[in-house]
């Protein structure tokens, strides 16, 4: 078995008003793979968007500062995040190895803002879905970076904050937390 974790720290906590943290595993066992993730003081009541982004190339991913911030507004939006944390890869959602990214499949937050999120996922068939997307069907975790999304919808945004994907805007996709996966 091979295992790796990522101690997930908080991002535009001063602009949400949390700081998001938490912690996420990844157990490689014959042909499952087991994530759990474990979320503490997010955005309450609301569905939050979960992924490991990364390179195709196999650059290790970083987790951002305020030097993505290239537009100074205060925010760092997910596509600031990229020259450092790369693509958005697989979805922490229902279902990983479909690689469907804009759907609500994803965990919800408690009244507290908590919340745990466990699946096992067949490895073939995610490794052969990514192998479309990105060409290996090497996962590289220990190369990736687990980003945790999603502020209130009533929560104000200036117009230079970006991130839309489909017909989810940026309250979906802005980064609340993140974390650099390694080897356990
Ligand atoms: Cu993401």
């Amino acid at each position: 078995m091979t295992k790796y974790i990522a101690n997930i720290q908080p991002l535009n906590a001063d602009k949400i008003g949390t700081k998001a943290h938490g912690t996420a595993t990844f157990e490689e066992n014959d042909d499952k793979l087991h994530i759990h993730v474990e979320m503490f003081d997010t955005p309450a009541n609301i569905e939050h968007w979960e992924h490991f982004h990364g390179f195709k190339d196999g650059k290790k991913a970083h987790v951002p500062t305020m030097a993505q911030d290239t537009n100074h507004d205060g925010f760092i939006d997910l596509p600031e995040t990229e020259p450092v944390s790369g693509t958005t890869m697989v979805p922490l959602d229902d279902a990983p190895e479909k690689m469907n990214i804009p759907h609500d499949g994803y965990p919800v937050a408690d009244s507290n803002g908590h919340y745990e999120y466990d699946v096992n996922v067949p490895l073939t068939e995610l490794q052969a879905k990514f192998k479309d997307a990105f060409g290996s069907s090497d996962l590289q975790l220990d190369k990736r970076v687990v980003y945790v999304h999603g502020v209130p919808k009533d929560l104000k945004l200036p117009d230079s904050v970006g991130g839309c994907v489909m017909s989810y805007d940026a309250h979906t996709t802005l980064p609340i937390a993140a974390g650099e996966i390694e080897k356990a």
